[in-house]
Formats: C-alpha cells, sequence, structure tokens
C-alpha cells in the first residue's frame, strides 16, 4: 500500500471497491438473509433487585453471550462527547493521521486498517485508532493530541467504562454462584484497550466486511455502537441477526476468557460489522483484558463435565489470537482439552 491508500479515512470517496477487499463468493455477508434482532436482552442496570439483575444476566450470557445494559452509570454527556471527539479525529486530514499509523499489533497506540493487514488475505472496509488505556497516566501521554480535547475526554470515558466493566463483572460472577469479586481477583489487574473503528461508506457492502465474524479473545467487550447507522450482528444458531441501535444503551459482550472461566457455560459469541452504501458508521469497543500472568482456568463444572480447556496465561493466549487471521476458528478451539 502506498501511503495515501494506507488508510480508507482519506477524505477520497471511493466509487468502486478495490479487488483486495472482494471476499470470495461463498463468504460474502448475504445481508438479505440477516434478520432483524428483536431479542439480544435488554437489561435495566438500575433496577433494585440485584439477584433478578444477575439472573437476567446470567441467562443472556449462556444463551446469546450479548446484552444490552441501560441506566450504566455512563452520562449521556460522556458519551457524546468520546463519540464527537472520535468524530473529529477520523475528520482530520489524511496527512496528520498518518503520523499514527502502525500495522504492528504489538504497539500500544496506532491507527490502523482493516484487521491485521499483514496476515489478511482480504482486507476489511475499516480504519481503527486503537489504544491501550490502563494504567491511564502510562498510555494518555501517548494518545493523538490532536484534536485537543482528545486525552481529556477519552480518560474520562474510559475511566466510567471501566467502572461499568467491574460493576458487569461482579454481577456475572454473582450470575455462577461465585463471590461478587471472583472474576476481577483471578483476572488480575485488569488492562483495558479501547478500538474505535470507523467504517466509511462503502461502494460495494455486498462483497466486503468492516469487519468479519470473530469472537473477542479479552474478558468482557463494552460496545458503543453509532446511535444512527447499524452494522453490528450477531451469530446465533446459524443465523445472523441485526442488532440495531438502542437508545443509551451499550451492547455488553462476553469474551473468550469468560467462556474459559465459566468452563463454556457463558459464550463468546461470534459478531461481525457490516458496512453500507450512504453512511459512514462509528463504533467505539473498550475491552476489558486479565493481565498478562492471569491464568485462566474453570471456576465452575457443571456435574459430570470435565474441564473442556487447558489452564494458560491470557498472555499466551493473546499472542495465538494475534498470529492468526480474524475469521478462522474459534481461537479457544486451540486451547481445548
Ligand atoms: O463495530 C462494531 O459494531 C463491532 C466492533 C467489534 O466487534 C470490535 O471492535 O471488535
Amino acid at each position: 500500500m502506498d501511503t495515501h491508500t494506507k488508510v480508507l479515512s482519506s477524505g477520497i470517496r471511493h466509487s468502486n471497491l478495490p479487488e483486495s477487499y472482494i471476499r470470495p463468493e461463498s463468504e460474502r455477508p448475504r445481508l438479505s438473509e440477516v434478520l432483524p434482532c428483536k431479542d439480544v436482552p435488554v437489561i435495566d442496570l438500575g433496577c433494585e433487585d440485584r439477584t433478578k439483575i444477575a439472573q437476567l444476566i446470567g441467562d443472556a450470557c449462556a444463551n446469546y453471550g450479548f446484552f444490552q445494559v441501560v441506566n450504566h452509570g455512563v452520562t449521556i454527556e460522556d458519551v457524546e462527547k468520546m463519540l464527537g471527539a472520535a468524530d473529529e479525529f477520523f475528520k482530520l486530514p489524511v496527512e496528520e493521521k498518518l503520523k499514527l499509523y502502525s500495522d504492528d499489533p504489538s504497539k500500544t497506540m496506532r491507527l490502523s486498517t482493516s484487521f491485521n493487514v499483514n496476515k489478511e488475505k482480504v482486507h476489511n472496509w475499516r480504519d481503527y485508532l486503537r489504544l491501550h488505556c490502563y494504567p491511564l497516566h502510562q498510555y494518555v501521554p501517548e494518545w493523538p493530541s490532536n484534536p485537543p480535547s482528545f486525552k481529556e475526554i477519552v480518560s474520562n470515558y474510559c475511566a466510567e467504562v471501566r467502572k461499568l466493566g467491574f460493576r458487569l463483572q461482579e454481577l456475572i460472577s454473582e450470575s455462577l454462584g461465585l463471590e461478587g469479586d471472583y472474576i476481577k481477583r483471578v483476572l488480575g489487574e485488569q488492562g483495558q484497550h479501547m478500538a474505535v473503528n470507523y467504517y466509511p461508506p462503502c461502494p460495494e457492502p455486498e462483497l466486503t466486511y468492516g469487519l468479519p465474524g470473530h469472537t473477542d479473545p479479552n474478558a468482557l467487550t463494552i460496545l458503543l455502537q453509532d446511535s444512527q447507522v447499524s452494522g453490528l450482528q450477531v451469530l446465533q444458531n446459524g443465523k445472523w441477526f441485526a442488532v440495531n441501535p438502542h437508545p443509551n444503551a451499550f451492547v455488553i459482550n462476553i469474551g473468550d476468557q469468560l467462556q474459559a472461566l465459566s468452563n463454556g457455560k457463558y459464550k463468546s459469541v461470534w459478531h461481525r460489522a457490516v458496512v453500507n452504501a450512504e453512511k459512514a458508521r462509528m463504533s467505539v469497543a473498550s475491552f476489558l483484558c486479565p493481565h498478562d500472568d492471569a491464568v485462566i482456568s474453570p471456576a465452575t463444572q457443571q456435574h459430570g463435565v470435565g474441564a473442556i480447556y487447558r489452564d494458560f496465561t491470557y498472555a499466551e493466549y493473546y499472542k495465538k489470537f494475534w498470529s492468526r487471521n480474524l475469521d478462522q476458528e474459534h481461537c479457544l478451539e486451540l486451547f481445548k482439552n
């Protein structure tokens, strides 16, 4: 790729889908077959009955691997500021953004494109800004200083989302019949990463993806979806369902580490982002990740079911994840007993 075609958000509207983005026939999204999703649960965290919330979360984790939360404690103002800062960042002149470009996944701050350009055969219609976010004082200095408010707005958002993530981990622990602090304790001092995803309008959305089907390698993902433009889809019983934006909600999904920790009871579900011809779409994914040295092993074993996965450290898992292409088999399959 030459410098100007390194990212898609260059200000140039593409009239054709370049060859390197075209999926073979059998791998295309078949958008007309996607079902409107009526029932990804929306859970009200403001409800006073904690046992009920934990139960709803447990059902959602076991049956869907996905749920949405409202009354989650992050203010609308903080959410809007976050989306505004992301929007301003992607509107910067391409020369400015390219100063931050890297396709090396080990970098703690980088603007990149697609998923893993050096590993994949076909590219994806996405640019993304990937940030490490914890501890903030260590990483904020390397974040973009343009737009000027970026660091302050995004660090505030990260701190709020982290609190929400811990609250959810407590409820997930309780839903598994564990002590409230179980997950937090065994995952050690958790890392936090962010992917600010920007999917420009795409000339031929039927032929490509923003992100192909994948599961998340971390513990828990808190996704802020564009409030106007849909694109997220989840796999349920072999069919893709659209998860359309719900007002003031975050979409939460279980990552591979919580599937392993729950010995397969809770599902790290395949999901993907599709693109559309008219509108750009933005999403902000926050990932809580176990400490590198945390040993992931089953906390619960159902009667008669042995440990499905061998014990591993998060560092080992993460290295394996990034050594592969995104749309291969579930990475956890490689850790099965
Ligand atoms: O853009 C979306 O809705 C999905 C993003 C996602 O799956 C990710 O960043 O891992």
